[in-house]
């Protein structure tokens, strides 16, 4: 499977707009790739091979074939992914500037949907619009080591916290999820630069936990530099 999808993603590259690396999406067509919520796809949980996602913290990796992209990660329960579904984002939004594999370490979801299958939804807000991919996967308790295998970046990516008001309304935003984030972090409180919003305690949680992510994707990615 993972060769599959390695092959697919190296048939796509000519003229992709993106690439769900990982986990394994549920389907790529280039032409459908700005078709919500997953690309033009439709989960079914009957045939899709499901990836385990880390409640605690986990890699979603993805190639960019543009410049420039902002990232929104979110996930429901609701398996259809249906117009009623009940995004819940998992991380701030990330800007990446150069061309290229990005990837976002440390994404976590509810510590409640341990143990329950959902779909996860990777968007970006490109040059040309909104892209989206999908994933179905297992929510498993505990968190994804690092993992080389999974998690690279291109040598000329780089990430930063942003808002981007097009994804904003993509999301149910809760607070129980920036909490759920906040409290399976590692994070030192030491920033609090995030935007206002309405919310204090929501924006010092997600800057807290962002900062986390992108340094480590900074680490890592130098690190396998080497
Ligand atoms: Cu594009």
């Amino acid at each position: 499977m993972l060769k599959l999808t390695a092959l697919l993603a190296a048939a796509s590259l000519a003229n992709a707009h993106f690439v769900l690396s990982y986990p394994p999406t549920i389907g790529f067509n280039d032409d459908k790739e700005d078709i919500g919520p997953c690309g033009g796809f439709t989960p079914d949980f009957a045939t899709d091979n499901l990836t385990d996602f880390f409640v605690g913290g986990d890699n979603i990796a993805t190639n960019l074939l543009h410049a420039q992209g902002t990232w929104l990660y979110r996930a429901t329960l609701d398996e259809t992914a249906g117009a009623s579904a009940n995004w819940t984002k998992l991380f701030p939004e990330v800007l990446q500037s150069g061309l290229g594999k990005f990837c976002q370490p440390s994404v976590t979801a509810p510590a409640a949907w341990a143990g329950k299958k959902g779909v996860l939804s990777v968007v970006v807000d490109a040059p040309d619009g909104l892209l989206y991919q999908c994933a179905s996967v297992n929510f498993v308790a505990g968190a994804a080591s690092a993992s080389q295998d999974v998690c690279t970046n291109s040598s000329s990516v780089t990430a930063a916290f942003t808002t981007d008001a097009n994804l904003a309304s993509l999301t149910g935003d809760s607070s129980s999820t920036t909490a759920s984030n906040t409290s399976t972090s590692t994070a030192s409180p030491t920033s609090s630069t995030a935007a206002a919003t309405s919310s204090v305690d929501s924006a010092a949680g997600r800057a807290a936990g962002s900062v986390v992510g992108v340094a480590l994707a900074a680490v890592l990615g130098s690190v396998f530099m080497l």
